[in-house]
């Protein structure tokens, strides 16, 4: 069957389709909608957890007692979520994992643009990457083929104009008898020195299969281009959508689906293949420096940003082409400030604390929207938590008098997420600090969602508060 879907969509109907019958995720613009689709699915498990590590870990109990699972976050969640990733690449999976991760560049609604892949090639696990819906929905469940068959969770990463972008899907028949049984193994899953030591070996021989698979794997393809361009491009993703817009097929086009472990002898194959390389990928030079350190010559960062997002613009610019000859797309669409909605409740809060000149730590959520003219609350915003561990050893550091004139403001979400453990240092090591929690009883900035101070699930049905 053939529907229209956004991008997250797709990879929830995939995952599903693949046989994912459990889901745990923490919300995150771009990643939402994975898992708000997931729910849908009535004879699959679906969760909200407090954070992107309780989500993982979640994740990872479930594959461990033989389901296929997986867990979804945007880019800086995968920070949360790194203790668990980096020693589940040694476990490897019993049911197979995936842990969906969505990147954000040219940061549309996040506080700064990291760039995921560096966590495949540090934890030594395989990352896919779709460039559309269709992709999006395949990628999804050869995923879980590729975790059970390496025995590795598989990174999955979206970002923002793959996952809300919408195209044509087609969708084909469930996976069926994928449940595995459960049996001990401590020498696997017990990650204390003397077995981990063995793994170790392990997770690089892996990555070795894992390499040569992603020679031949359908999931990278080369598009030989009509013989009118002597250059080649190497690229994955959306940038490749830009490049086939901007070049349409006089181009040769080496196209990953698999951006790690990369695949070193198609890459070479491809460059003697025509006569200069170019590699367009967002933010990080990854595959440029990979194609520089195999020897085979590229250009990338040279000629393409190493900020924010593409568009088939930017492409054709740097091509040195110009806007008439190659793109349509002319419209300047104007800038749309998110600002707090009328009859918000956080806002007389904010007006007060500006009103008496307070040093206000601020965290991750709606509030903070504080920061903004007129009412400039905020002084401090760094990732979600930070404001009350921050509002501690700015304590500390400023001793009583700092003490009266300062606070930190977080939400109900965000204090379950990460605030509760400065709170508990607060407590612990006590300093005097005013801890301001605005419950709205949502999570408000990502779409209302439901958390732990709600009284409901994911689902909308009642849950412990
Ligand atoms: C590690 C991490 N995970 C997820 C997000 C996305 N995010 C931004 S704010 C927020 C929660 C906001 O909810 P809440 O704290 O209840 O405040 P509200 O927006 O309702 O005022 C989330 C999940 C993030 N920025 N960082």
């Amino acid at each position: 069957m053939k529907q229209l879907m956004i991008g997250n969509e797709a990879v929830a109907r995939g995952l599903y389709d693949g046989g994912c019958a459990v889901i745990s995720s923490y919300p995150g613009t771009p990643s939402t909608e994975i898992t708000e689709c997931f729910s849908k699915f009535d004879d699959a498990y679906c969760e909200w957890a407090p954070n992107e590590k309780v989500a993982t870990e979640s994740a990872f109990g479930a594959s461990l007692r033989g389901k296929r699972s997986a867990c979804c976050m945007k880019h800086v969640g995968l920070n949360v979520a790194a203790d668990p990733l980096f020693t589940m690449s040694y476990t490897g999976v019993n049911g197979g994992m995936v842990i969906c991760v969505a990147d954000d560049p040219g940061m549309h609604s996040s506080q700064n643009e990291q760039d995921s892949r560096h966590y495949a090639i540090a934890s030594k696990i395989p990352m896919l990457e779709p460039s559309d819906s269709q992709e999006a929905y395949d990628f999804a469940r050869a995923a879980f083929e590729i975790s059970e068959k390496f025995d590795t969770p598989v990174l999955f990463k979206m970002c923002t104009r793959v996952a809300h972008s919408q195209s044509i899907v087609e969708t084909r028949e469930k996976a069926t008898d994928v449940e595995k049984p459960y049996e001990k193994n401590p020498q696997k899953y017990i990650m204390a020195p003397a077995n981990a030591i063995r793994r170790h070996p392990f997770v690089e021989e892996r990555t070795r299969k894992i390499a040569e698979f992603s020679e031949t794997s359908g999931l990278n393809r080369v598009e030989k281009g009509d013989g009118s361009k002597n250059f080649g491009i190497i690229t994955s993703s959306t940038s490749y959508q830009y490049i086939k817009e901007v070049f349409g097929d006089t181009v040769s086009v080496l196209k990953l689906g698999i951006v790690n472990p990369l695949p070193e002898k198609l890459i070479k194959d491809f460059a003697s293949s025509v006569e200069k390389v170019y590699v367009v990928e967002e933010l990080d030079p990854i595959i440029e420096t990979f194609c520089k350190n195999i020897g085979v010559d590229v250009v990338g960062k040279e000629m393409f940003s190493i900020t924010g997002e593409f568009s088939q613009k930017t492409i054709a610019k740097a091509f040195g082409l110009s806007d008439k000859e190659n793109v349509k797309v002319d419209a300047e669409i104007p800038v749309r400030p998110p600002m707090m909605c009328a009859g918000c409740p956080h806002r007389g809060l904010f007006y007060v604390l500006s009103k008496n000149k307070l040093t206000v730590l601020g965290d991750i959520g709606c509030y903070t929207l504080g920061s903004a003219p007129p009412l400039n609350a905020l002084d401090m915003t760094l990732c979600m938590g930070a404001s009350v561990s921050g509002l501690h050893g700015f304590n500390i550091a400023g001793g009583s008098e700092t003490e009266k004139k300062t606070v930190c403001v977080i939400g109900d979400s965000t204090f379950m997420h990460s605030g509760v453990t400065g709170l508990i240092n607060v407590a612990y090591n006590m300093s005097n600090s005013t801890v301001i929690i605005l419950d709205n009883s949502i999570t408000g900035m990502t779409g209302h969602q439901q958390n732990p101070s709600t009284g409901y699930n994911i689902k909308g049905d009642p849950a412990a508060r």
